[in-house]
């Protein structure tokens, strides 16, 4: 069977190719178990491909709905992923990195997970709207019971969209221990692409879309050589919250990077915020990372945090293989990076050396680049899709770069960018860039070891730029203007705060991690009904449990609801990445002090500069301006589309295992429990 779809690459250059396609044999190429209802085999024949002797492969698009049968076990393993520690890690299908997994948009998803390790789990699906599935979204207390050990669940979903997701663990930390893989929903060949923003040169734009077909999955995370287990643990008999990483890893590789102390004093020194230990974090005396006070310091107990997770550094691991990515532009001229920040704790700024970056999307939605970028940042939970030239040299090879970039540690991972080479014996020099450092290309960075962006005069090919999240590149690239501030039918204020060096709430005291999790889940009727009845009336099975005491659990009773949500920050914080399940919202503002109008609308009479109304950002997540005594705040508007609990909260592991999470009841009058998933 075969069949012809004109394929639209621009506007502004109406090329149009009309290609033969069909699906490819590794369409589902990671399923386990896979099977393609309507789909044929046959070669595709492309005119410019073939001329090239390229392959495009296309999926088959809305109309051939196929199902993907996936099936996920998840096991307890021990690796060594930066050469410095062996330790354990949750095992995805046997593997540590997981496999990445790629499916159509229009597919039709079952997605059964076996629990075979020690700890009860669940996986939520980081960025799918789970229009009408609210039951598959994967939290644990409020739309499904935990998996215990030996259990089983399957999510159904449909791929309604497109772009680069995540699927990770909602229980604890355990993101953090590696239960993580990513997820492509290649887009239908249907979609208007961005690329002629990039070049009108029809042979760049068949390699866009060639590269956006096979994209390279890279998840960066920064990691530590303790489980969650025994963070959390640590956590609460010292009373403060165990920060800095030991390494930062691209797909599960990585090298224990330690800089010399005399390096670490003079960055500490430029920096101004104290100094650094080996493993160049500030030290835990220092009031930044270890507020004074009632609950915090007072009662804490330096001691019971070993040495290792944030004074010395493992030097032995330094010389651990890193992650190579290899690229043949004999062959393409252009490759797309599917890039996701998978880690729990840093926000990261990632950088290939003289390589700029076309970010084309960002979690999901085509953005409107024109600009190319040197670094881009991403907070936990952020997923980005960037397209790169390849214009290094055969055989050549460049440092790809990931650094922290916050200020409570300095610390850097690295990978390599590899072009194939027309003569074997010919490799790239590899150098020591200095003691402490694994040996590396020798290319010109743009970023240096904090993460800051590196000038002509520092040495930089270029005055580096970062992609800017608040810019018009971040903005749809078909435009979706929000609801006006005349429909907006609701605004809920969330008061985000940390009462003491275990806590972080969202409002009320905050949803702990182990307060929640293991109850029976809120999407069940008698369950949501009782949470309510306890919360207005004080009576029936839920009065005075601690769920209902936490206040964390609100209300939005109606089916196409316009609902602000508003962030405020109290006191000095961090940068919050916040992420809202179900569909995406608006970024409607945001701004540095406190918010004192009661709706946006009012406050967009007195500051509009601070709001965008005409093409905001499209987004599953957006961090909250990190803050000073003054605080911050953050304005997002969505519709209600699932009837069902939507999660919101941040994307930290620890604050979010430290309650900052709410729960959202919406429309749950509409909602209507298939079967298999009602309460039994
Ligand atoms: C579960 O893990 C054990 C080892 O821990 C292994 O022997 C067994 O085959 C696994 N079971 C499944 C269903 O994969
Ligand atoms: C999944 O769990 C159900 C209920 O406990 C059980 O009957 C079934 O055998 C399990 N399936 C697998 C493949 O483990
Ligand atoms: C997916 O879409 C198909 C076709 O519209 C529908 O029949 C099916 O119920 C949907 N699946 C889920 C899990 O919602
Ligand atoms: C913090 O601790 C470090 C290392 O123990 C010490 O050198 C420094 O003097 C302390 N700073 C303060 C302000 O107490
Ligand atoms: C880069 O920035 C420096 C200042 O740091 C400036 O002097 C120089 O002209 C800039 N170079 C380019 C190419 O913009
Ligand atoms: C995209 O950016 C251009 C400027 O580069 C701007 O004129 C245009 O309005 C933007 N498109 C949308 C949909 O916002
Ligand atoms: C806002 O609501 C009015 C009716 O009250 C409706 O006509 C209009 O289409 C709505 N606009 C948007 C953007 O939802
Ligand atoms: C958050 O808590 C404050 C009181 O601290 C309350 O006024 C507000 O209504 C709460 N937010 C929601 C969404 O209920
Ligand atoms: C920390 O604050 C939370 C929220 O106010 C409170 O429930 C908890 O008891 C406090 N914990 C300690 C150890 O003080
Ligand atoms: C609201 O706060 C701003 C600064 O954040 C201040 O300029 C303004 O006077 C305040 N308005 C009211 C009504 O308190
Ligand atoms: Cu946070």
């Amino acid at each position: 069977m075969s069949f012809s779809i004109a394929l639209r690459l621009l506007p502004l250059f109406s090329l149009f190719l009309t290609l033969s396609l069909a699906l490819p044999h590794d369409t589902h190429q990671h399923a386990s178990r896979t099977s393609v209802a309507r789909s044929a085999e046959l070669d595709v024949d492309v005119g410019v491909g073939k001329a090239l002797g390229l392959t495009l492969h296309v999926g088959a698009g809305t109309n051939g709905a196929n199902l993907v049968d996936y099936v996920l076990e998840i096991s307890e393993g021990s690796v060594n992923p930066d050469g410095a520690k062996e330790r354990m890690v949750y095992l995805l299908n046997g593997k540590f990195p997981a496999d990445p997994l790629t499916i159509d948009e229009g597919d039709e998803v079952e997605f059964f997970i076996i629990n075979n390790a020690t700890e009860s789990l669940t996986m939520h699906f980081h960025g799918i709207e789970q229009k009408g599935t609210p039951w598959s979204d994967g939290v644990p207390g409020v739309t499904q019971p935990i998996i215990q050990p030996g259990g089983n669940f399957t999510h159904r979903w449909n791929a309604t969209q497109f772009g680069f997701y995540f699927i990770h663990s909602h229980s604890k930390s355990q993101q953090d221990d590696g239960m993580s893989m990513t997820l492509y929903i290649r887009p239908s060949p249907k979609r208007e692409r961005p690329f002629g923003k990039i070049s009108d040169d029809p042979l760049d734009l068949f390699q866009m879309y060639a590269a956006e077909h096979h994209p390279e999955s890279i998840m960066i995370m920064d990691w530590r050589h303790f489980p969650e287990y025994e963070i959390s643990e640590m956590w609460k008999e010292a009373n403060i919250e165990p920060l800095c990483v030991q390494s930062i890893l691209i797909n599960g590789k990585g090298s224990s990077v330690c800089p010399s102390a005399d390096e670490l004093a003079a960055i500490g020194t430029a920096r101004g915020h104290g100094d650094l230990t080996a493993q160049g974090c500030l030290y835990i005396n220092n009031s930044i990372i270890n507020p004074q006070g009632e609950g915090f310091s007072a009662e804490s107990n330096v001691a019971l945090l070993p040495d290792e997770l944030w004074l010395t550094c493992a030097s032995e691991g330094v010389d651990n293989p890193l992650y190579i990515l290899n690229v043949d532009n004999t062959k393409t001229s252009w490759v797309m990076l599917n890039l996701v920040n998978s880690g729990g704790l840093w926000e990261e700024v990632f950088s290939i050396d003289e390589h700029p970056m076309y970010v084309v999307a960002v979690e999901g939605e085509y953005v409107n680049t024109t600009t190319p970028v040197e670094a881009v940042t991403l907070h936990s939970g952020v997923r980005v899709q960037a397209l790169v030239k390849l214009t290094g040299t055969p055989g050549e090879a460049y440092t790809i770069r990931v650094a922290a970039n916050v200020v409570p540690q300095v610390k850097s991972g690295y990978g390599i960018l590899q072009y194939a080479s027309p003569d074997p014996f010919v490799t790239p020099t590899l150098v020591k860039p200095s003691v402490g450092y694994p040996a590396l290309p020798t290319s010109a960075a743009s970023i240096d070891y904090t993460g800051t962006l590196l000038t002509t005069a520092t040495g930089a090919k270029c005055n580096a730029t970062e992609f800017d999240y608040t810019s018009e590149q971040a903005s749809p690239y078909i435009a979706d203007p929000p609801p006006s501030n005349n429909n907006v039918t609701q605004t809920l204020f969330l008061n985000m705060k940390r009462p003491n060096a275990t806590t972080w709430t969202a409002n009320g005291t905050g949803l702990q991690t182990g307060l929640y999790e293991n109850g029976e889940p809120l999407i069940w009727d008698s369950v949501w009904r009782g949470v309510l009845e306890a919360a207005d009336e004080d009576t029936g099975p839920f009065a005075g449990s601690q769920l209902v005491l936490a206040d964390s659990v609100y209300v939005v009773p109606e089916q196409g609801s316009v609902v602000d949500l508003i962030f405020l920050v109290h006191g000095a914080q961090p940068a919050h990445p916040i992420h809202k399940h179900f569909n995406r919202f608006w970024v409607m503002g945001h701004g540095v002090g406190s918010f004192n109008w009661t709706s946006v609308a009012e406050a967009a009479e007195a500051i509009p500069e601070s709001f965008n109304f005409v093409n905001p950002p499209k987004r599953d997540g957006y961090d909250t301006i990190p803050s000073t005594a003054e605080g911050s705040w953050l304005a997002i508007r969505y519709v209600v589309q699932n009837p069902g609990p939507q999660t919101v909260h941040c994307h930290i592991s620890q604050h979010a295992a430290g309650g900052m999470v709410v729960v959202i009841l919406q429309a749950m009058e509409k909602l209507v429990l298939p079967e298999e998933y009602a309460q039994p």
